[in-house]
């Protein structure tokens, strides 16, 4: 082959190359970011501490630079929302849903609806209870039943040290959203204490709604019947806030040292401040950093493994010793 000949094969040869690497230069161009997961959140609300710390958990880690497309829909406490939200997920073709529902009854039609358009779906926190476990692939959160018996435990050991196992105890117990796994369980906690000692007696068993103000307004109310109460049970930090808000005014102590035995959950940053200082008795662990959580299960199902089903988080109580105010502030909630 002649000088001239070799020199255009050489050309030509160089030109394919570039050719060939500028078409699949603009063919990734043109790909609608197919390595990115699109991600729909239902997250019941923003009620609590509790609950802007688990949305931030998500939104921290279902991030653009990890890969992720995060479509949140805050369903202000109504489930007919949640519904909406995932038939909006299924209709946009995510890749995954992840569900916090507001209560645990209700789901089967529209998980049935995201099984049958092969979106796996994740719950996170509060449990679903339905018919057919094969209704969702996994599901993440806390025990909070072990968080109701934990508090209860707690209960019996610091009346004994007080010399009070014997006295009558008379409970004012500020329940959170009815039907939720946090209220199910943390009361049923409590009633399996009541059930265990004739001595203790409820006084007042109502709604906070996990929320401050709603529990300002019931312990309002409860402290126009009655101010012999021994022990306040508030089934988060939230709750307990509006508490401390209503006894003050009523001018009754509370706390370490006080006339009230003030118990709460979450351990949230301001429940732990206020347990540090000796105005909760026990604030009882309920962790909501479940975003690297709920990433570890999309991981192994993007990698084809079987998660496990449910997971469990390890929770602990806090009393005010246990406390510094670096400590809390380390705990990243
Ligand atoms: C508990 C979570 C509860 C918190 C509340 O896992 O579902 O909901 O205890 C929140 O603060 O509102």
């Amino acid at each position: 082959m002649n000088d001239l000949c070799k020199k255009a094969c050489v050309l030509f040869g160089v030109g394919a190359v570039l050719f060939l690497s500028s078409c699949s230069g603009q063919q990734e161009a043109e790909e609608p970011h197919a390595d990115v997961l699109t991600v729909g959140f239902s997250q019941l609300g923003n009620e609590s501490d509790w609950r802007v710390a688990n949305t931030e958990s998500m939104k921290s880690t279902f991030t653009e630079e990890g890969g992720y497309e995060l479509l949140l829909e805050d369903a202000q406490q109504k489930q007919e929302k949640q519904i909406a939200a995932i038939r909006n997920f299924i209709l946009r073709e995510v890749d995954y849903i992840v569900l916090a529902p507001v209560v645990e009854t209700g789901w089967d039609e529209v998980l049935a609806e995201a099984k049958d358009a092969d979106v796996p779906v994740i719950i996170m926190d509060r449990m679903v209870d339905t018919e057919d476990g094969e209704l969702y692939t996994a599901w993440v959160g806390s025990d909070m039943r072990e968080e109701g018996e934990k508090a209860v435990r707690w209960l019996e050991e610091f009346l004994e040290e007080q010399g009070r196992a014997e006295e009558e105890v008379s409970i004012v117990h500020i329940q959170g959203t009815p039907g939720s796994s946090a209220q199910l369980g943390r009361t049923y906690g409590l009633e399996k204490g009541l059930a265990m000692h004739d001595n203790w007696h409820l006084a007042a068993q109502v709604c906070g709604e996990f929320t401050q103000a709603k529990a300002y307004e019931v312990m309002k109310e409860i402290l126009l019947e009655t101010k012999e109460m021994d022990v306040v049970y508030c089934e988060n930090d939230n709750e307990a806030f509006g508490v401390m808000q209503a006894l003050d005014e009523a001018g009754i102590s509370y706390g370490e040292g006080g006339d009230v035995i003030l118990i709460s959950f979450d351990a949230t940053e301001a429940g732990l401040i206020a347990c540090m200082e000796g105005r909760i008795n026990l604030n009882v662990e309920c962790n909501p950093l479940h975003g690297p959580r709920v990433e570890k299960i999309i991981r192994q199902l993007e990698e084809g493994q079987v998660p496990e089903k449910e997971s469990f988080v390890e929770e602990t109580i806090f009393e005010p010793e246990d406390l510094t105010a670096d400590f809390i502030a380390a705990r990243g909630y």
